[in-house]
């Protein structure tokens, strides 16, 4: 006995990882639909070794349906997420929308799966930001042993998290530099992505950081715990898939190298990758499809009295969005459907 599952959004990157892993990890499902808005009606998804034809969001009737993974935009999550929530099917939310929602859970199950029972309020439930995600990964073991003050962090993320628009981009752009005659001139945009870098993701706010920046802080506090200061700088670099982070944790206890990385590598979701020599660390391509959060380089900071730097980098479609989205599923059934 299992679910009746519906995909949100399923002609997009995150849509169709979800679908992907709904399959890999044999969720359950006694049925399952892929929507998304009328002009992509009829579009044929992978779900294993089956195709869907995508139906039309706008008219779809959610009542008996027991999950929404939502993966559209806040625009969309707006109108249909409280269609599907009155319908009485749980919605698991990818974008922004009900993230900061005190009656809505915030939920990345290695950190904080018992919050799930809140879902009860609104009948949603939010996925975090892609770069967040990774990183509490990463910080609850240590939190939980070393009581975490202070978070530093730096984050490289890759043109995915823009969507499909992100990844045309760099792709037009990397293409008109190699062959100028050939490729028709790339969109005019701001900032060029392709061989550069650019501190800029979302939108700039008063105190002069970004909405990415902004994100990263609130969702740690809402996650794992509210009395840790959190300062982000949020980067987009010419990567197609996987955000990397370089994190500096202060801790109110003392916490060496060695023992952080025999914790980190004893916790869920994480994969500890960290000798020092050449290759001895993950880089983004390598954590492309997987679904480990990937750590390396520990060290201590002897600039402080109790710091730890770390390396960390994570599938931000899997780990970052859909997968994380199929493991708040996964828990909700264990936890609170209890069908499968
Ligand atoms: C980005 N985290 O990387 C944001 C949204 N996915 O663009």
């Amino acid at each position: 006995m299992g679910y009746k599952v519906a995909v949100v959004g399923a002609t997009g990157n995150v849509g169709r990882e979800m679908l992907n892993i709904l399959d890999e990890r044999q969720f359950p499902v006694d049925e399952i639909v892929a929507l998304a808005s009328r002009k992509s009606l009829g579009t044929e998804i992978s779900f294993g070794d089956k195709t869907l034809k995508t139906k039309d969001l706008d008219t779809f009737d959610f009542t008996g349906w027991d999950i929404a993974l939502f993966a559209v935009g806040s625009e969309a999550t707006k109108i249909y997420a409280p269609k599907a929530a009155a319908a009485g099917c749980i919605v698991i939310d990818n974008s922004s929308l009900y993230r900061y929602d005190p009656d809505v859970p915030l939920i990345v199950p290695e950190v904080n799966a018992d919050a799930i029972h809140g879902y009860s309020k609104k009948n949603i439930i939010a996925n975090p930001n892609c770069s967040t995600a990774q990183m509490v990964v990463a910080l609850k073991p240590l939190h939980d042993r070393a009581r975490i003050k202070r978070v530093v962090v730096s984050t490289y993320q890759s043109v995915s998290g823009a969507g499909k628009e992100g990844i045309d981009e760099l792709w037009d752009q990397t293409k008109s530099i190699y062959n100028p005659t050939d490729n028709k001139p790339p969109k005019k945009f701001t900032k060029q992505i392709a061989f550069n870098v650019i501190p800029h993701i979302d939108v700039f706010l008063e105190d002069g950081s970004t909405k990415e920046e902004w994100k990263m802080v609130a969702e740690t506090k809402k996650i794992l715990d509210p009395k840790i200061k959190v300062t982000a700088t949020c980067v987009r670099v010419p990567v197609f898939v996987g955000h990397s982070e370089s994190i500096n944790i202060e801790f109110e206890d003392h916490l060496d190298e060695a023992e952080a990385r025999d914790i980190l590598r004893e916790s869920p979701g994480i994969m500890v990758i960290d000798k020092r020599e050449n290759g001895g660390y993950v880089t983004p391509i390598e954590c492309v499809g997987d679904y480990a959060t990937f750590i390396s380089r520990i060290r201590q900071d002897s600039t402080i009295e109790n710091g730890i730097n770390l390396w960390c980098v994570s599938d931000n479609l899997r780990k970052g969005a859909a997968l994380n989205a199929v493991q708040i599923a996964e828990v909700l059934g264990q936890r609170v459907l209890k069908k499968g």
